[in-house]
């Protein structure tokens, strides 16, 4: 395959870099973390959505070296040019998890980097769950036992079972977004499912991330219905690292 073959070779190449999309506190409207999104512009294709090349990565298994490089470089540009207060969030696919050394990766990512663990937080989907539950499980755990936090991403998209929000110890989950379109829409089983997701999250002691925020009203109502934080376009698209430095007023 043509598209694989380049993909393989992508790293070296320098291909490939990071975006990052603010999240902000839902109350105050403040920058409270920064979510890496890789990004990839090949000679052979020119710019390749991580929606198709991702999925390649993970049938390939090629997502391993490339989420390493992901943790890596995520964890020294936040280290490097983001405040202290602000954190980092990386998505990690099922196949890194099942890694029998993935803890380790994070582990040299944050000292090589010099970032407190406190300030990654590591974004799985409820599909780590579907395959070897309680490997993905430990490897979490692991990971929490070194200071990072975990963010259940896309909730509400995969299988659901909820049992999983009892034996781990998630910081944040992140509402998909098309239940956020569904509200603004103003469709009752959107706002009823938001309004239990955010009872719910309360109740385990977890955060809630209201995802695809793209207007003013849309953020007003998220706020009413109680999530902690927002991310969408309102508030910022995936940005060059420039652009962070740039409205972090960081120049240095
Ligand atoms: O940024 P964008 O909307 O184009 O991302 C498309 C999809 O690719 C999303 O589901 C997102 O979670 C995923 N994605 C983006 N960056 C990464 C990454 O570094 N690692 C993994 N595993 N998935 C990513
Ligand atoms: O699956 P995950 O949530 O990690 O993917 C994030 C994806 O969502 C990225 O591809 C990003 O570009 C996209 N995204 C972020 N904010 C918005 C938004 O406000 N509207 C839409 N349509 N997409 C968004
Ligand atoms: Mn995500
Ligand atoms: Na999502």
């Amino acid at each position: 395959r043509q598209l694989e073959h380049s993909l393989r070779h992508a790293l070296e190449r320098n291909e490939m870099h990071l975006q990052y999309q603010p999240v902000v506190d839902a109350n105050s409207e403040e920058i409270v973390s920064f979510e890496a999104l890789i990004r990839w512009h090949s000679a052979e294709h020119g710019f390749v959505s991580p929606a198709k090349f991702i999925p390649l990565a993970e049938d390939t298994r090629l997502i391993v070296p490339i989420g390493t490089w992901v943790m890596q470089e995520a964890c020294r540009e936040a280290a490097v040019h983001w405040p202290e207060h602000v954190k980092v969030n990386v998505n990690v696919s099922p196949e890194q998890l099942l890694e029998p050394d993935f803890a380790a990766t994070v582990v040299r990512a944050l000292s090589h980097s010099g970032l407190e663990p406190k300030r990654l937080e590591i974004e799985v989907t409820e599909s780590i769950f579907m395959r070897d539950a309680g490997i993905a499980r430990k490897a979490l755990e692991q990971c929490m036992a070194l200071g990072c936090s975990i963010a259940l991403d896309d909730f509400g998209t995969g299988y659901s079972s909820l049992g999983y929000l009892r034996k781990l110890k998630f910081s944040t989950i992140k509402v998909d977004r098309s239940f956020v379109q569904g509200a603004a829409q103003q469709s009752p089983e959107s706002l009823a499912i938001i309004r239990a997701v955010v009872a719910m999250a309360e109740s385990l002691n977890m955060t809630t991330t209201a995802e695809g925020v793209e207007n003013a009203d849309e953020a007003a109502l998220i706020r009413r219905l109680g999530c902690t934080k927002i991310q969408g376009y309102h508030f910022g698209r995936p940005m060059p690292l420039e652009d962070v430095r740039r409205i972090l007023g960081r120049h240095d």
